[in-house]
């Protein structure tokens, strides 16, 4: 898959009032090179109408974009791929059905992201580093240990996330991530593409 360095993932609750497609276009204006459509609240029709206007988004700066759990909306509006958590479709029944589109899961232990990478996972998330509010049913913290044990035995791409914000995010980078992902440090932003632009400043060492 292509790289990328920072993974937007959409969170409409963290912008009451803004626009969904307005708020993600000032995150790739920023520097997010990735964009995920995570959504378990609205109903089919409006899940569709939304992956459909951020499919167009992300074709017009030429970015993937990436439907979070739900297969069947994501070859609707031919996305680049899938991403799934642990509880989600198995990963090899993913992959028959997507054939080669990109494929991420989300791992919170080392054995869960060697059988992802194992069963020919394209990328991984590892976290959540960090508490986080954003995520129902989410694990606890799993902290920067994991990340440095996922830079230590995963060689697939691993996007850290959990938490991560531009306060904390040098300590990720330290231990060796070189992708973040952020939901709530990046959409509740007054400034969007200025959050993206720090980010990415610190991921190139110059923050
Ligand atoms: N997945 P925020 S943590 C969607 O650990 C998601 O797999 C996680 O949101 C995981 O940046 C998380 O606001 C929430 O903390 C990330």
């Amino acid at each position: 898959m292509r790289d990328f360095r920072l993974y937007a993932i959409t969170g409409e609750n963290f912008h009451p009032g803004r626009e969904l497609v307005e708020v993600m276009e000032q995150a790739i204006i920023g520097g997010a090179d990735i964009i995920q459509y995570r959504d378990k609240t609205s109903g089919r029709e409006d899940r569709l109408r939304k992956a459909k206007a951020l499919r167009e988004l992300t074709r017009k700066y030429d970015i993937p974009f990436i439907v979070n759990d739900d297969v069947d909306l994501a070859l609707e509006v031919d996305a680049d791929g899938i991403h799934l958590g642990q509880g989600d479709l198995p990963l090899e029944e993913a992959r028959r059905r997507v054939g080669d589109k990109v494929i991420g899961i989300s791992t919170h232990a080392i054995e869960e992201a060697l059988l992802a990478q194992e069963q020919g996972a394209d990328y991984i998330g590892a976290g959540p580093v960090y508490a986080t509010q954003t995520k129902a049913d989410v694990v606890d913290p799993v902290g920067l240990d994991y990340i440095r044990e996922v830079s230590r035995q995963i060689t697939i791409p691993f996007v850290a996330i959990g938490g991560i914000k531009l306060g904390n995010v040098d300590e990720v980078i330290e231990a060796g991530a070189t992708r973040v992902c952020a939901i709530s440090e990046i959409v509740s932003s007054d400034d969007v593409a200025g959050a993206c632009r720090a980010f990415i400043d610190k991921l190139e060492g110059k923050g």
